[in-house]
């Protein structure tokens, strides 16, 4: 059975998915952006008060990552606090009725279903490579952004493998075509990941700056003083490159050179104590403080829409 302090298996996160739309049909709808390598459906939730006229719209993957657990669990999190608390949460309220927020909550399903059942740390997608019995490549390093110059490997048996072209993973190829599809409406990318309790923003695929990287920063800087404020828990806010280390391939980069002006990634806790396997006591207090940044963006996205 679904929980919310738990983690929970792919077949899991799909029933409650199914749930989730069906009992609360004037703020959620789901759709599906595609199938995995292996022919798992990456449905996508659609939160926001219907309306007749196009609204801008927030788009957060979780679980690019196969072994992130508490990445799902955010993104399960932020669905049930968007729902229980639309209509006595002023700001939450204000959020849904202007916007919509679009939550994949599990990007790479088939790696998400295997880290259950066979390999606890697998990363990658399950894709077959040619010439190869290794498996997989690392969706983070197979957006079209700079793809595999930097911080990636050629090797399919590396972990973070960029994949035979850019996009030759159906995953990211199905988020991306949701994304340039309904590009004029997405203002903000969110994607979480863990674990090392950053909060990052372009780029990855280079030193360079961002022409508007002193919004971005200030952004974020304001989004983990708010998440501090809750239990302490410290962030480090920065460019990804000179933050955490140069990578190409990466959807946040990839979606802000598309235009999305506001791209961020999420690393969540801890800091390396229990890495991977953050315990399960942990998913409240992680979500619980993450979604306090995450309303931070939203107001802000909004607030200068
Ligand atoms: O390396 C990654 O993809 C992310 N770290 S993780 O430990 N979760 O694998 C960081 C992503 C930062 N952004 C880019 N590299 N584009
Ligand atoms: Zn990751
Ligand atoms: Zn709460």
């Amino acid at each position: 059975t679904h929980s919310y302090t738990k983690y929970n298996s792919f077949d899991k996160v799909q029933s409650w998915i199914h749930s989730m739309a069906s009992s609360n049909a004037d703020l959620i709808s789901k759709q599906t952006i595609g199938n995995s390598y292996e022919g798992r459906p990456m449905t996508l939730l659609k939160l926001g008060k219907k309306s007749s006229s196009v609204k801008p719209a927030i788009f957060m993957d979780c679980g690019i990552h196969a072994r992130e657990w508490i990445s799902p669990a955010f993104c399960q999190w932020f669905v049930k606090e968007a729902l229980s608390t639309y209509g006595s949460d002023s700001q939450m309220t204000s959020l849904l009725n202007e916007m919509d927020v679009y939550v994949l909550p599990v990007l790479n399903v088939d790696g998400y279903d295997y880290t259950h059942k066979s390999n606890r740390m697998w990363r990658k997608t399950r894709s077959r490579n040619s010439g190869t019995s290794c498996i997989g490549a690392d969706p983070n390093r197979n957006f079209d952004a700079g793809w595999c110059t930097v911080g990636a490997s050629n090797n399919p048996c590396s972990d973070t493998y960029c994949g035979s072209r850019a996009e030759s993973e159906i995953e990211a190829k199905n988020v991306a075509d949701f994304i340039r599809r309904n590009k004029s409406v997405i203002k903000a990318y969110l994607t979480v990941h863990s674990y090392s309790q950053l909060l990052l923003f372009p780029y990855a695929y280079t030193f360079e700056l961002a022409a508007t990287h002193s919004e971005l920063m200030k952004v974020a800087e304001g989004a983990s003083a708010a998440l501090r404020s809750l239990y302490g828990t410290r962030y480090t806010s920065g460019p990804a490159a000179a933050t955490i280390y140069p990578a190409a391939g990466g959807s946040d980069d990839w979606a802000y050179d598309l235009g999305v002006k506001y791209s961020y990634t999420f690393e969540l806790r801890d800091t390396g104590r229990y890495g991977f396997l953050l315990p399960e006591s942990q998913i409240k207090p992680t979500c619980e403080e993450t979604m306090l940044a995450v309303k931070y963006i939203a107001a802000y996205v909004q607030k200068n829409l």
